[in-house]
This record gives structure tokens, sequence and C-alpha cells, in this order.
């Protein structure tokens, strides 16, 4: 890790060739580390990012055998920053859905005392910019959903956009995390809030990518549909 600094920022990839440069060329200045975890991409992004990682002294590769959802490829991160010394851990997707720009902003909510920094896209200054009638209303309605169900004062539940404080990734049981798509996001959360940690959402704007496709499936949704309520009851059983 390069010293003096304490953030690393965890970009999973599948087929993400044409935004890897550019996107870590943009974290560059923000002076935080960035752990790419990729999931051998058939695109060959997995190769573009060993090669950019020799010239980004800030930048390193962590390489899994294949495609398991972001659930699995972000706890691989995960552990790995931790066992780099991280102190803030970042979340974010590498399809410019989230600005880079806002990564100081996320950080610094942290440093004022945040446990778990959320990007939201549904509190106010928040947005979501060039998305259909159908996605919106698949996220919004997703995550009143989840708020709904876990009783979570928490507006977006399902975004990717995060930064925990370590001692939330230590408190929580890694292991027994095994959502893969967005129900990860609303599970690491609910457990964060469970465990007593301050969670502070902040205003992003959110757009659709320009590059590459979407990995977003009908499973994705469905895991998080019964993923909710199968979370709510093991919390009512005291198993959260
Ligand atoms: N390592 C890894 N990365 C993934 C996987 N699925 C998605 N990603 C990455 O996770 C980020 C978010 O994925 P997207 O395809 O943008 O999915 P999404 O943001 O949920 O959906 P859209 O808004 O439609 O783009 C991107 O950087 C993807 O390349 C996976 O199984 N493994
Ligand atoms: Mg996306």
């Amino acid at each position: 890790m390069v010293p003096g600094v304490r953030a690393v920022v965890c970009l999973p990839t599948y087929n993400e060739r044409e935004n890897l440069e550019p996107m870590l060329t943009a974290l560059g200045p923000h002076g935080v580390e960035v752990l790419v975890i990729d999931d051998g991409s058939p695109d060959g992004t997995g190769d573009l990012a060993d090669r950019l990682a020799e010239r980004l002294p800030y930048v390193s590769v962590l390489h899994r055998p294949r495609k398991e959802g972001l659930g699995p490829a972000y706890l691989a991160g995960f552990r790995r920053a931790l066992a780099d010394g991280a102190e803030l851990v970042l979340e974010m997707d590498c399809d410019f859905s989230h600005d880079p720009a806002d990564v100081p902003r996320l950080i610094a909510a942290a440093e004022r005392g945040a446990d778990l920094v959320l990007g939201s896209r549904y509190v106010r200054g928040g947005s979501v910019g060039n998305w259909g009638v159908g996605r919106r209303i698949v996220s919004r309605g997703g995550s009143l959903y989840a708020q709904l169900l876990l009783q979570a004062p928490v507006r977006d539940l399902t975004g990717g956009f995060k930064c925990y404080r370590r001692a939330v990734l230590e408190a929580i049981d890694l292991d027994a995390v095994r959502s893969k798509g967005y129900a990860f996001q609303i599970e690491t959360t609910y457990r964060a809030l469970r465990a007593g940690f301050r969670v502070e959402e902040i205003p992003i704007t959110f757009v659709d990518r320009e590059e590459g496709g979407s990995k977003m499936s009908n499973a994705i949704v469905v895991e998080a549909v019964w993923k909710v309520p199968a979370l709510r009851l093991a919390a009512l059983c005291g198993r959260l």
C-alpha cells in the first residue's frame, strides 16, 4: 500500500475494457489506492488491468477465475483491503454511473464521523440521470420495499457507491454474507445498521453507463425480493 494512503477503492470489473483506463485515470488525483477485482472477463479487462497496474503505482489487481456476481467479488476485495491495512474501504462501479469526482465527498463524510457512507440517489439533492421509466421503478421500488420491510432509515439501500470504515467490515460476519447482486448492497448496509454503526447518506447523481453492457439480470432482482424478508427474519430470530 502507498505510504500515507488509508483509503482503498474496490472496483469490480466484468467486461469493462472501454471504461477501465479512464476510470483509473480519473481516480488517480484523489489519493486513494484502487483494487481492481476482475472475474476473468472474456474481453481482456483483467490483462488490461495488469498492464495499467505496472504504470500506475496506486493500482493493484485481484484476479478471480470466474464470474460469481458482485457480492463474492466485493468480499474478496474487502478481505484484501483489510489485510493491506486500509482504514477506509470504498465500493464503486467501473461504468461511470458513479462519478469518481464524488470519492472525496464520501471520504470526507467518513472522516467527519460516519461509519458507513452511502452515495444516495434518493435523498435531497440526489438524482438518477438518463434512466428509463422501467429502471427507475425497479430501483426506487426496490429501495422502498427494502426500507419498509427492514424498517431501515435509509433511502437508497441498493446503491453501490459506499465507503466503509474498517471497523464496520471487521464487525460484519463477512463469511455469512451470501448475496450476489443488489441484495449484497442491502445486506451489508442492514448488517451495519444492526451492529449499531452510524450510516450517513450523501446525495449523488447516478448516470447510466455509456460504454459496455449492463450485467443486471432477472436473477439479481429475484434474489433481492426474497433476500429482504429472509434478512428481516434472521434479525427477528436474533441471528443477525
Ligand atoms: N468482478 C465482477 N464484477 C462485476 C460482476 N458483475 C458486475 N460487475 C461489475 O460491477 C459494476 C456494476 O455492474 P453493472 O453491469 O454496471 O451493473 P449495474 O450497475 O447493477 O447495472 P446497470 O446500472 O444496468 O449498469 C461494474 O463495474 C461491473 O463491471 C461480477 O460478477 N464480477
Ligand atoms: Mg452499472
